[in-house]
């Protein structure tokens, strides 16, 4: 493999070539996959970044000046990932966070032996205001038979993912992806369209600066929950307190913090009592990263990535991170029982 740094003018196509040659046995199915959701993302940033302008942005199916119907930014992104992918005959099913249902390869096009599950444009409200937002991404390897795929392709836990990541439609635009040969960064260079490696190798510093949290659900946090938040915070001397940064956006809160070192949080609370996030195409994907990076992501109990599914859409509670913040969550929640603060 060729040791690249962040000044090697290396695009993200000819990195999965090189990532993909380690693996005698590839057959180039799971590079075809990122290359099209490279494509994809491409097709989104453009699309977000002139969102202010074209008339696109709050709800769905308004009419523009033009008097054409205008989609909202995640159902765009939803069916351009849908398009760019179905047809490649490398997947035998999708899941979007935009679907209820499995998403099946359309009649006519060959299945492949991936399952990719995604959310197409995560934390879409914040796209009126300017913040950023975000792709997430996940592919497993089909485990049933037959030639299409089935829930049981999809309920799989994080452990078995062959590639995650995200893509930030930030100030400029990143995609960070794993195959298990850790975690590299890309940035969209807009004049020539590609992706260019500028993250080689990312590593999360052991040690947090930042705590993402929303606190204004404190009263219904479990009391370890409330524990942890106030050792996060540096009451009681025990840690130096972390800086509170919290956007709202999971990619964005998570990106910042897996290069400058911090814990993104979302406990179970009364009103959620698993969480928010979810964890197939949220939870899972993340912490497939993170752990790359040298982090680590649970939901209190256990490993994200050990967690067994059995709903398509299920929530978890997520604390996700550097090494010693999660620690930390799992040493003071382990032991006891996570239900809401009755
Ligand atoms: P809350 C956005 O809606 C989202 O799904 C994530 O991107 C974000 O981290 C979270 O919800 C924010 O949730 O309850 O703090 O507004």
């Amino acid at each position: 493999m060729v040791k690249h740094t962040a000044t090697s003018v290396v695009t993200i196509e000819r990195f999965i070539i090189e990532q993909e040659r380690l693996h005698p046995e590839a057959t180039g199915e799971l590079s075809g996959i990122l290359y099209d959701l490279a494509l994809a993302a491409k097709m989104i940033a453009n699309k977000v970044r002139s969102a202010g302008l074209a008339d696109i942005l709050g709800s769905a199916e308004q009419e523009n000046v033009q008097g054409e119907v205008q989609q909202k930014l995640d159902v765009f992104a939803n069916e351009t990932i849908i398009k760019a992918l179905d047809h490649g005959g490398r997947l035998c099913a999708m899941a979007s966070e935009e679907e209820p249902d499995i998403i099946p390869i359309p009649e006519g096009f060959k299945c492949g032996k991936y399952v990719l599950l995604f959310d197409p444009l995560d934390g879409s409200s914040n796209i009126d205001v300017n913040v950023p937002v975000g792709t997430i991404f996940s592919v497993v390897r089909k485990i049933t038979r037959g030639a299409r795929g089935e829930m049981e392709d999809l309920l799989q836990p994080g452990r078995r993912q062959v590639a995650a990541g995200y893509v930030i439609y930030g100030s400029s635009t990143m995609l960070v992806y794993t195959t298990g040969q850790g975690a590299h960064g890309f940035t969209l260079d807009p004049s020539i369209g590609e992706f260019l490696l500028s993250h080689p190798d990312i590593k999360i510093p052991e040690r947090g600066r930042y705590l993402s949290v929303n606190d204004s659900y404190e009263n219904d946090w479990a009391d370890p929950v409330k524990q942890l938040m106030r050792s996060y915070r540096g009451i009681g001397g025990v840690r130096k307190p972390l800086s509170v940064r919290y956007v709202g956006s999971l990619v964005a809160d998570f990106h910042r913090n897996l290069l400058g070192g911090g814990v993104f949080c979302y406990p179970a609370n009364r009103r959620s009592p698993n969480g928010k996030l979810r964890l197939l195409y949220e939870a899972n994907p993340l912490a497939f990263v993170v752990e790359q990076a040298g982090g680590l992501a649970t939901d209190g109990k256990q490993r994200i990535v050990d967690v067994n599914p059995t709903e398509l859409h299920q929530r978890t509670p997520l604390f996700i991170g550097s090494r010693s913040e999660v620690e930390a969550a799992s040493a003071m929640l382990a032991e006891r029982p996570l239900t809401a603060a009755v």
